[in-house]
C-alpha cells in the first residue's frame, strides 16, 4: 500500500502522543466494556472494535470538532475519537442516568452532539443517508462542516448504502463514506458477499474517488482521510475510503468464532495498530522515548478506571420515565394509556 504523505501524526511529539492516548483509550474502554459484561455487571449485548482502533482515530483526527460523523453498531471508538468523555459514555453502556443518552440509548445508540457525533445505530447502514442528509443540511446552510459516515464492509451491501452514495455524488456533498472493512459481516466473509475484489472500487459506479488504505496503520488513514475531508470542504463532493483492518473479537458477545481460524486472527493480532504506532513513535518520532509511551499507556488506565468508578456509582436510569425528554413521545403510547394526559411528554 502507498506510502502516507508527511506530515504524518507520527511525525511530532505532541500529536503523535495525543494520538497514542486515543487509541489506547479505545483499547482499553473496549477491554473494560469486555469484563464488566464478563462479569455480568453490564447487559443487552456489544461489539467491540479491538483491533480496529486505528480507523476512528485516523478519521477522526482529520476533522475539525465541529463536523459531524454518523457511527455504527461497533462504535465505542468512533465516539472517542470524536472527543467523548468516559464518564458520560461508560455511564451509558451502564444504562445509568448520567449516560450520554440517559442510559436510553446503550452502546448501539450513543449519541453526543455537542461533539457532532449523530449517533451509533443498530441497522447495519443506516447511518450512511444520515450522514449524507447531514452534509446536505450543511451544504444548504453554507457552515463549512464536513460530515463522515462509519460503517462496515456489510454495509455496502445495503440499498441504503447505494442510494446514499449516488445522491452524496450527484450533489456533490461534504461528505467521507469510511468503510472499516474487516473482512466479515457477522461471519459471512467479504469474498462470499461480493464480486468485487475491493470495497473502494465500488465508488466508481457513483463517480466519486474511492481509496484503499492499510486501516491498521494510523498515519496512513489519516492523510487519506485529510485528503477526503478537504476535497468535501472544497465543494468536490464524496470520497469512499476503505480502511482494511480486522477484529480481534467476535462479532458479538454471542459470537463462537466458527468461521474463521486461530492462525488468521492471529496473523492480524501480529499487526496490531496500537503498540505498531507506539513502536514507530518510539523509535522515529523526534523526542519521544519509552517513558512517554508508558506515562501515556498509565494515564489511560487510570482514567478508564476512574470513568468505570464514576459511573457504577451513577444512579441507574428510571424505566418509569422512560417516555420523558422525548419530543416524539406524544405519538406513541403503551396500550391502554393516553401519554398526552398522564403528562409523559415534555
Ligand atoms: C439492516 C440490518 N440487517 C441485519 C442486521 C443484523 N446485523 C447486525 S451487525 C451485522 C453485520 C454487519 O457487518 P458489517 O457491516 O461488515 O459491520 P461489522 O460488524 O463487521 O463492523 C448484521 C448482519 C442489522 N442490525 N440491520
Amino acid at each position: 500500500m502507498p506510502e502516507p504523505p508527511r506530515p504524518p501524526l507520527s511525525g511530532d511529539r505532541a500529536t503523535g502522543l495525543a494520538t497514542l492516548r486515543t487509541l489506547w483509550t479505545v483499547r482499553r474502554f473496549e477491554e473494560a466494556v469486555d469484563d464488566l459484561f464478563a462479569r455480568g455487571m453490564m447487559h443487552g449485548t456489544m461489539h467491540l472494535s479491538i483491533g480496529q482502533e486505528a480507523s476512528a482515530t485516523g478519521v477522526c483526527s482529520a476533522l475539525r470538532e465541529d463536523d459531524l460523523i454518523a457511527s455504527t453498531h461497533r462504535g465505542h471508538g468512533h465516539c472517542i475519537a470524536k472527543g467523548a468523555e468516559l464518564v458520560p459514555m461508560m455511564a451509558e453502556l451502564l444504562a445509568k442516568d448520567t449516560g450520554y443518552c440517559r442510559g436510553r440509548g446503550g452502546s448501539m445508540h450513543i449519541a453526543d452532539a455537542a461533539r457532532g457525533n449523530l449517533g451509533a445505530n443498530g441497522i447495519v447502514g443506516g447511518g450512511v443517508p444520515i450522514a449524507v442528509g447531514a452534509a446536505l443540511a450543511q451544504q444548504r446552510l453554507r457552515t463549512g462542516r464536513v460530515a463522515v459516515s462509519f460503517f462496515g464492509d456489510g454495509a455496502t451491501n445495503e440499498g441504503a448504502f447505494h442510494e446514499a452514495a449516488n445522491l452524496a455524488a450527484i450533489w456533490k456533498l461534504p461528505v467521507v463514506l469510511v468503510c472499516e472493512n474487516n473482512k466479515y459481516g457477522m461471519s459471512f466473509s467479504t469474498e462470499r458477499s461480493m464480486a468485487v475484489a475491493t470495497i473502494a472500487e465500488r465508488a466508481a459506479a457513483y463517480g466519486f474517488p474511492g481509496v484503499r488504505v492499510d486501516g491498521n496503520d494510523v498515519d496512513a488513514v489519516h492523510a487519506a482521510a485529510t485528503e477526503a475531508v478537504a476535497r468535501a470542504r472544497a465543494g468536490e463532493g464524496p470520497t469512499l475510503l476503505e480502511c482494511v483492518t480486522y477484529r480481534w473479537k467476535g462479532h458479538s458477545k454471542s459470537d463462537k468464532n466458527l468461521y474463521r481460524t486461530r492462525e488468521e486472527i492471529e496473523e492480524w493480532r501480529a499487526l496490531d495498530p496500537v503498540t505498531r504506532f507506539e513502536r514507530r513513535l518510539v523509535e522515529a518520532c523526534p523526542g519521544v522515548g519509552e517513558e512517554d509511551v508508558a506515562a501515556v499507556r498509565d494515564a489511560v488506565r487510570d482514567a478508564v478506571r476512574d470513568a468505570v468508578r464514576q459511573a457504577m456509582a451513577a444512579p441507574d436510569a428510571d424505566p418509569a420515565d422512560l417516555l420523558g425528554d422525548l419530543p416524539a413521545a406524544v405519538f406513541w403510547q403503551p396500550v391502554g394509556t393516553d401519554a398526552r394526559r398522564e403528562g409523559v411528554a415534555r
